[in-house]
């Protein structure tokens, strides 16, 4: 039986959380922020899971959304979501930065999991529906979703690094992933370099023949392109332009004794995020005595984040353990230099501690794009603040006027740290024009609006995506891609 929505997104959870007994808010989120209109101009429905292990939900409405549970038991969300999903694939896709686990069980389970979501999305998807399935947890469902229904036109998109053939090799079951991925019309990635890293893969692996972005598999056309994700610049800008937003600011700095310079970091707390590089390179800054406590202070804002994995466990003690370090040799009475907050902000308090921010970091080892480089640029219309970028991270691709930095190079670090903390008001405002004029013409609508109308033009003959969004496709042979590059 078809289903009844042209548009049908899939992704691992669904859109909202649960506030009380079916009392459901919109999570927040650049995605959510993004796909949540788009669906309700479409009427379309949002495959997911719910959030409780072990319960079966109707579908239900939301905020003009149909939304679609998919079940969870408390097993599969060891074995399926903190297993394979975040042992395996996530250390894999990031440079192997932490040892990726490889287990038949947990591969078991991903597989039985990434059935279900696909023929939840066939029973909900009308005839030549467009069904959007989103992420590294539900590669499996193009193919298994083409098979169950060859009508629809499918799309997927990677939000983290897809990477290259040296390290996707070590994983036993590699063809059975490109194959679920090759089910797609189009496969969207963060970067050029991703994309070329999966046609190589496609051709390695395979030995499929491919022509620029088009794979040609059997008697189908399959797409791969670069489509990097944004934030919701206008909402941001607007925000901070707010009393209440500019007098927070004021207080925090106030709050933290007024130094000279404030330096931010806000990443969930993941290995991949280069919490640690930041705090080693702050801390030899202070024990240097480059800086002066009284002269700056740190804010590390850290989101609890896959608290059951262990990998994540022993991050937590371990960058614990290098704040009190920092602070107990470095600090006087009633003054730490590191403020460390393991806790989630709303949207205002984010906002705020961006605005009040003189020098944001973000410096991760790799990392798909970076939301938190592009939100600190959208709250800066006052044209100050200087942002530290790891070349690692997605976002150095378009932001390149930020201060970029090579993480696992402490001294580097050190220094680009220095000269964002003493560059010019003039430097400062130069560069900032320049990064929120990228941000605010590629934000997180034209990011979606680029990938659908792609998608929608797939299979249709000489159909490209915009130029700009797709970026320059590297060779596929190039060693030298940008997801190639420091994976060793
Ligand atoms: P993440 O790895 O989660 O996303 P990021 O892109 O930085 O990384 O997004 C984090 C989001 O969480 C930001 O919107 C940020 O504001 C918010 N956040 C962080 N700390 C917070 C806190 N303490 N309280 C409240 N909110 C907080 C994955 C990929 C990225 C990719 C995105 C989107 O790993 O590379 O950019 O998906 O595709």
């Amino acid at each position: 039986m078809l289903g009844r929505s042209a548009f049908v997104i899939v992704a691992n959870r669904l859109p909202v959380d649960r506030v009380g007994e079916d009392m459901w808010r919109r999570s927040p989120g650049g995605l959510v922020t993004a796909i949540a209109p788009v669906l309700q101009r479409r009427e379309g429905a949002w495959v997911g899971w719910h959030g409780a292990p072990d319960e079966i939900l109707e579908p239900f409405e939301h905020d003009g959304m149909q939304l679609v549970p998919v079940p969870l038991s408390e097993s599969e969300v060891e074995l399926y979501y903190e297993g394979f999903s975040n042992a395996t694939l996530w250390p894999l896709y990031h440079d192997v930065v932490a040892t990726p686990a490889y287990s038949r069980v947990t591969w078991e389970a991903y597989r039985t999991v990434n059935e279900r979501f696909a023929e939840a999305a066939a029973e909900e998807a009308a005839e030549n529906a467009v069904v959007w399935i989103q992420d590294y947890q539900l590669q499996l469902v193009p193919a298994m979703l083409r098979k169950l229904r060859p009508d629809l036109r499918i799309g997927f998109f990677l939000h983290i690094p897809f990477p290259p053939v040296e390290l996707f090799s070590q994983l036993p079951w590699r063809r059975e992933i490109v194959e679920g991925l090759l089910g797609a019309d189009m496969v969207g990635f963060q970067r050029p370099g991703g994309a070329s890293n999966f046609i190589r893969l496609c051709r390695r692996l395979l030995g499929l023949q491919h022509h620029k972005h088009e794979i040609h598999v059997e008697d189908r056309v399959v797409r791969a392109g670069a489509f990097p994700i944004s934030v919701d610049f206008g909402e941001l800008d607007s925000l901070v332009r707010e009393p209440h937003i500019i007098s927070r600011a004021r207080e925090i700095r106030a709050e933290l004794g007024d130094p000279e310079c404030l330096l931010l970091g806000v990443d969930r707390l993941d290995y991949t995020k280069g919490i640690g590089q930041r705090l080693k390179a702050f801390g030899e800054l202070l024990s240097e005595g480059a800086v002066k406590p009284g002269e700056a202070a740190f804010v590390q804002i850290a989101t609890p984040s896959r608290e059951r994995v262990e990998e994540y466990m022993r991050l937590r003690d371990s960058i614990e353990l290098q704040v009190g370090r920092i602070n107990g040799e470095q600090g006087e009475l009633g003054q730490q230099p590191v403020q460390y907050m393991h806790q989630s902000y709303g949207r205002d308090e984010l906002a705020a501690l961006y605005l009040a921010a003189d020098v944001m970091v973000v410096t991760p080892l790799r990392d798909g794009m970076n939301l938190v480089a592009k939100e600190y640029i959208a709250c800066r219309n006052d044209l100050r603040g200087a942002l530290v970028l790891s070349e690692f991270a997605g976002a150095a691709d378009e932001l390149r006027q930020a201060f970029m930095v090579n993480p696992y190079d402490v001294d580097g670090l050190k220094r680009a740290m220095l000269t964002a903390m003493r560059a010019t008001p003039h430097d400062l405002s130069r560069r900032m024009r320049s990064l929120r004029r990228r941000v605010s013409t590629y934000d997180v609508d034209r990011w979606a609006k680029e990938f659908l109308t792609s998608l929608e033009s797939s299979g249709s003959s000489g159909a490209q995506g915009s130029p700009e969004s797709q970026g320059s496709l590297e060779s596929p042979d190039s060693p030298e891609s940008p997801e190639s590059s420091g994976a060793s």
